[in-house]
């Protein structure tokens, strides 16, 4: 029986964890678990047999490592033939009257994607392909994508195995304790962006206990009608007596499964620290329960990597500014290949209140499919808002689907076949939400009943490649009511038809409507208020314009969307009538931007994570301030606003990396200054001071800083990087006999790290004296755990070392 048709009236229950037991057969810590295959066929297979046995009916292949960035494709052609091969064997083998599958495993590849990190996404989805092919070729029954901490990397993944495989597609996520993935999705992102991709079944495996995954589960449940993976581990691990233990026993862990199954999840197992013990229990559970039928709603959702947007509970207001018609420096900007003009519109928009923003690179003579990928990669990379990516060329849609960063709006399809057969496949194949114009080959009706009667025609036609209705979004089309007294009246006719035949969501480009008539944003805001009241879902308006926002806030209280007006209320008092003049009009750059919330460009350009533009700003800058100042002045204190949206969970790790960028790019203009000037005046005495960032712990700013200052005061600097295991500092500190080290630790986890590389230096090193800093430290903690000095900044470090310079070594 083909596993989906079981899924339908069976709980489908999967293995249990693989990497204990192969460590507990000899499995070196550290080594990898992939050429067992090959080498211990038997303990893989006795491993899998022992899951059958218990009651599993799929089995994971023993794979989670194999990617073209681990092993050659020669290697994962072995790796591929024995692992799925060992897992048949087991099940032949298994006296277990269940039916059996095996899944082909597909675990992390190990590495964070561009921007956030440093692998491409295209290398990305190589990687995983060269294992699929490899695998796909051995006949798997299903492909498992699991312990995805990336929404992107998901993408990759779940893109490797539809183009090299045929196979149902399995997708799982790893949620840290604040239900969300590392990255920031949570399960509405992921949900809309899986479902848009066409995965047979998702939900989440591995990173915590059942209990804690739970409430994850439920929210799958409540966003998809798909089959929900829930394959906990055994607790969160910790460490007794050098052994990893897990406290959930077997049967605890089952009454969490079978809670989650009368909730509707349908497939269940167990990850690290579950065992054969775990899936008996499980079987005897829920073997005999029928799956619960969730029936979800299908919404209209779009998503970006960390935020998912319903259409429907509120009007959507999408940002129309990055769009080059009757835009001249937009044109400029796009023909220069000015990206930083883009995203400083993106940014402005996202502060203006936009929920979705347009992104648009149509101009004569460039690239497009280039152009348009690249304008959403950097723009995906600063806000965290989703993208309609809008063209008129399928190859600039495909090129920007492809790598958007979770499920995008995609403007625009229309009635005439060969638009739909350009952009329905797209569709299909990347997932995404249509804005669908009533326009067909006999151009635009002049009549509402025939708009509605193309927009009909487009759902019919979207059915055949298995797009659903709530995945197309229509535009009406608003034309001039100069031109025809009816334009308007017609526009909303149609889109009443459309929501009350079809039921589906609607757009409209609102401005249109003004076109050739004077005060234009008085006839914009009174069609949209007039729209609005008719039920449309969404509107891609200028968000600078005060009339279409006012309009917007003044709707949204009037329907009772706003609760006591208070967002009106706020609108208001941030846009006062008389006292701004110049309401309407876009902020033109990062300064204006700044200004508006209260912090200096550069500051601004680095909590937005704009790396060109905080080396510009810091550049410019540097010509009347000094480097120091600009340190503690700019780029510490946006630093620090950045760290406290991420403690609030305002911000996800993506942007404090971008802003880390920023930050870094603005510090390298900082270097170059230092580097060009004499060294300061008293910088006769020049002991060898050694720094690093002790172990655990990446965050190298501070230290680097540091040691910049260090050196222009003459110390000779030995620069240890980051994440330095103590027994190293000590081998330099030795070698060179310094008398000074510097420790850096952000982190209160990293802190014991600082206290072992003190007691060791205290012990081999006693003549070393150690300055130690970092955000987390305090004058108080450093004395305690033997520093000789805290240094609260990197001057605090100058000055110490001036003491200690000359020092006995
Ligand atoms: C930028 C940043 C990052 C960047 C680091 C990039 C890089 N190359 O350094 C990235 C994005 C990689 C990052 C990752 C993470 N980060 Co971080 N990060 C920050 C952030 C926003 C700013 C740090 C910074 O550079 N400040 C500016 C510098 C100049 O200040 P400073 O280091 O304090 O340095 C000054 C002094 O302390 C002193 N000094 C510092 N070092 C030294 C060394 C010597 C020898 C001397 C003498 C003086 C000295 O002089 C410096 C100049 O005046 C802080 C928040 C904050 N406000 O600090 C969070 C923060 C430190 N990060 C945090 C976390 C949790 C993480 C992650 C675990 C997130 C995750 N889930 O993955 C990872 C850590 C991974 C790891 N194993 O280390 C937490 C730590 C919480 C805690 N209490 O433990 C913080 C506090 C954010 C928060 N509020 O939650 N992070």
């Amino acid at each position: 029986m083909n596993i989906l048709d079981y899924l339908k009236d069976n709980i489908l229950i999967l293995d249990g964890g693989m990497g204990s037991f192969l460590q507990a057969k000899g499995l070196q810590p550290g080594e990898r678990p992939e050429p067992w295959n090959i080498s211990h066929p038997d303990v893989v297979t006795a491993i899998h047999r022992s899951y059958f046995d218990a009651g599993s009916n799929a089995v994971i292949t023993n794979t989670f490592g194999a990617c073209g960035l681990r092993y050659s494709a020669e290697e994962l052609q072995k790796i591929a033939e024995a692992a799925v091969r060992n897992a048949r064997t087991a099940a032949a083998e298994s006296a277990s009257p269940q039916p059996k599958w095996v899944g082909l495993d597909v675990g992390p590849c190990g590495k964070l994607l561009k921007p956030f990190g440093d692998l491409d996404f295209e290398a990305a989805v190589e990687a995983f392909a060269v294992f699929i092919r490899a695998g796909a070729a051995q006949k798997p029954d299903f492909i498992f994508i699991e312990t995805m901490s990336d929404c992107y990397e998901t993408k990759a993944a779940v893109l490797a195995a539809k183009e090299n495989a045929d196979l149902p597609i399995f997708a799982s996520n790893a949620y840290s304790e604040n239900g969300r993935l590392l990255t920031g999705a949570d399960p509405a992102v992921m949900t809309a962006m899986l479902e848009g991709l066409g995965v047979s079944a998702m939900g989440m495996n591995c990173s915590l206990g059942p209990d804690a995954l739970l409430p994850v589960a439920e929210q799958y449940l409540e966003k998809t009608s798909l089959p929900v993976i829930f394959k906990a581990n055994a607790g969160l691990p910790r460490l007794e007596n050098g052994q990893t233990v897990y406290d959930i026993t077997p049967a605890a862990f089952a009454g969490y499964v079978e809670e989650a199954v009368r909730k509707g999840v349908r497939i269940v197992g167990g990850c690290c620290g579950t065992t054969p013990e775990t899936i008996a229990a499980i079987a005897k559970r829920v073997r005999n329960l029928k799956p619960v039928t969730v029936n979800v709603q299908k919404q209209t959702v779009i998503s970006s990597y960390s935020m998912a947007l319903p259409f429907g509970a509120q009007p959507v207001l999408i940002g129309e500014r990055i769009n080059p018609t009757g835009k001249k420096r937009l044109k400029q900007a796009i023909l220069d290949g000015d990206l930083s003009y883009l995203l400083s519109e993106a940014a402005g928009q996202e502060e203006k209140g936009v929920h979705a923003i347009d992104v648009n690179v149509g101009v004569p003579g460039i690239d497009e499919p280039a152009v348009l990928k690249r304008a959403v990669e950097e723009i995906q990379a600063v806000t965290n808002l989703p993208l309609q990516l809008d063209s008129s060329d399928p190859a600039a849609l495909e090129a920007a689907m492809r790598i958007y960063n979770g499920k995008p709006l995609v403007n625009s399809v229309n009635g005439k076949q060969s638009s739909m057969d350009a952009v329905f496949p797209l569709i299909r194949k990347y997932g995404g939400v249509c804005v669908a114009l009533t326009l067909d080959d006999g151009g635009i009706p002049m009549d509402a009943r025939s708009r509605a009667d193309i927009a009909a025609k487009i759902v019919r036609e979207a059915e055949k490649y298995g797009i659903a209705k709530e995945d197309l979004v229509f535009d009406t089309l608003a034309m001039p009511v100069s031109a025809s007294g009816e334009a308007a009246n017609v526009a909303l006719d149609a889109l009443s038809l459309i929501r009350s035949e079809l039921g589906c969501r609607t757009s409209l480009g609102v401005s249109n409507i003004s076109f050739g008539l004077p005060s234009r944003g008085d006839i914009n805001s009174a069609f949209f208020l007039r729209a609005l009241d008719r039920g449309l879902s969404a509107a891609i308006i200028n968000p600078y314009a005060d009339d279409m926002m006012r309009a917007y806030y003044a709707y949204r209280a009037l329907a009772g969307l706003d609760e006591s007006c208070g967002d009106y209320i706020r609108y208001c008092e941030a846009h006062p009538k008389a006292a701004n003049p110049a309401a309407g009009q876009p902020a033109k750059d990062a300064a204006q931007d700044a200004a508006a919330n209260g912090s200096s460009p550069l500051q601004n350009a680095i909590v937005k994570g704009f790396r060109q533009q905080a080396g510009e700003l810091a550049k410019e800058l540097l010509r009347t301030l000094e480097p120091v100042d600009l340190i503690n002045t700019e780029i510490i204190p946006a630093l620090n606003r950045v760290g406290e949206g991420f403690e609030k969970g305002r911000i996800y790790l993506p942007q404090l990396l971008m802003s880390a960028e920023a930050a870094t790019s603005a510090f390298d203009e900082v270097k170059a200054v230092m580097a060009a000037r004499p060294l300061q005046k008293d910088a006769k005495k020049k002991c060898t001071v050694v720094v690093a960032t002790v172990q655990g712990d990446i965050h190298d700013i501070g230290k680097n800083i540091a040691k910049l200052l260090l050196e222009s005061y003459g110390f000779t600097v030995r620069d240890l990087g980051k994440d330095v295991p103590p027994e190293t500092i000590l081998e330099e500190v030795l070698r060179l006999k310094a008398p000074v080290a510097g420790l850096s630790a952000l982190m209160t986890t990293t802190v014991p790290a600082m206290q072992q590389t003190i007691d060791l230096l205290k012990k081999e090193a006693p003549w070393c004296r150690v300055v130690t800093g970092g955000a987390v430290l305090t004058k108080d903690f450093a004395d305690s755990i033997g520093s000789d000095c805290y240094a609260k900044d990197a001057m605090d470090t100058v000055r110490y070392a001036q003491t200690v310079d000359g020092e006995p070594a």
